[in-house]
């Protein structure tokens, strides 16, 4: 059984898709960082620079349990355990490249976006639309298939809703958020509330 410590953040949500997409049974122990519950005594044992998403896999390789914290490592570590998400062996390099274009890219740079005024932010920003507008011409997804090179940035992209960088002016980037956005697992990661 996997348990994931998440709240509804965009990290959060990240850990959240994943994990539906996945479809490992998983339980959500909703953690609400507006309250403090990451800064509870234990919480570091599940995510030493307490944040959130974190999971625990009692059923981690060799039958033993795993810890991952980072939501890009959990896309990582979910996709390998089910083997899906990575791409086919020719497609692999693609879903390598495209996940830390992204992990290192898109999440710090977007993330930024709007919060800290830096004009290299902003260009830095328009730079990354531009390219993965480029990219996406004429095509699904940012590897061959949908893949976790998809659903690491989802949630980053999704939240860039302001007038500094307008997603619409990038039309195949619009379209490729649609697309993602329309996938049931997605759909439903993005829905889920805490009680
Ligand atoms: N790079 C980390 C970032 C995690 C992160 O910043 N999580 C935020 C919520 S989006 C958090 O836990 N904030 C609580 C805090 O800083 O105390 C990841 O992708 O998992």
């Amino acid at each position: 059984m996997i348990d994931l410590y998440t709240w509804t953040t965009t990290n959060s949500r990240r850990g959240i898709i994943m994990c539906e997409e996945s479809g490992l049974p998983y339980t959500i122990k909703w953690t609400n960082i507006h309250k403090g519950d990451q800064k509870a005594a234990g919480y570091e044992k599940i995510n030493p620079y307490r944040k959130v998403p974190a999971l625990i896999d009692s059923d981690g390789p060799g039958g033993k349990p795993a810890n991952v914290f980072e939501s890009v490592a959990i896309c990582f570590y979910l996709a390998e355990k089910t083997g899906k998400f990575l791409g086919s062996p020719v497609d692999h390099p693609n879903v390598l490249k495209w996940s830390m274009f992204h992990a290192t890219n898109v999440l710090s740079l977007l993330g930024n976006l709007g919060r800290i005024e830096e004009p290299s932010i902003v260009s830095g920003s328009q730079k990354l639309f531009e390219v993965m507008d480029a990219h996406l011409t004429g095509r699904d997804f940012f590897a061959d298939d949908y893949s976790i090179a998809d659903i690491i940035p989802f949630t980053r992209i999704n939240g860039v809703k302001h007038d500094i960088v307008k997603v619409e002016d990038y039309p195949n980037v619009a379209a490729w958020l649609a697309r993602v956005g329309a996938r049931p697992a997605v759909k439903k990661a993005m829905d889920l509330k805490p009680a």
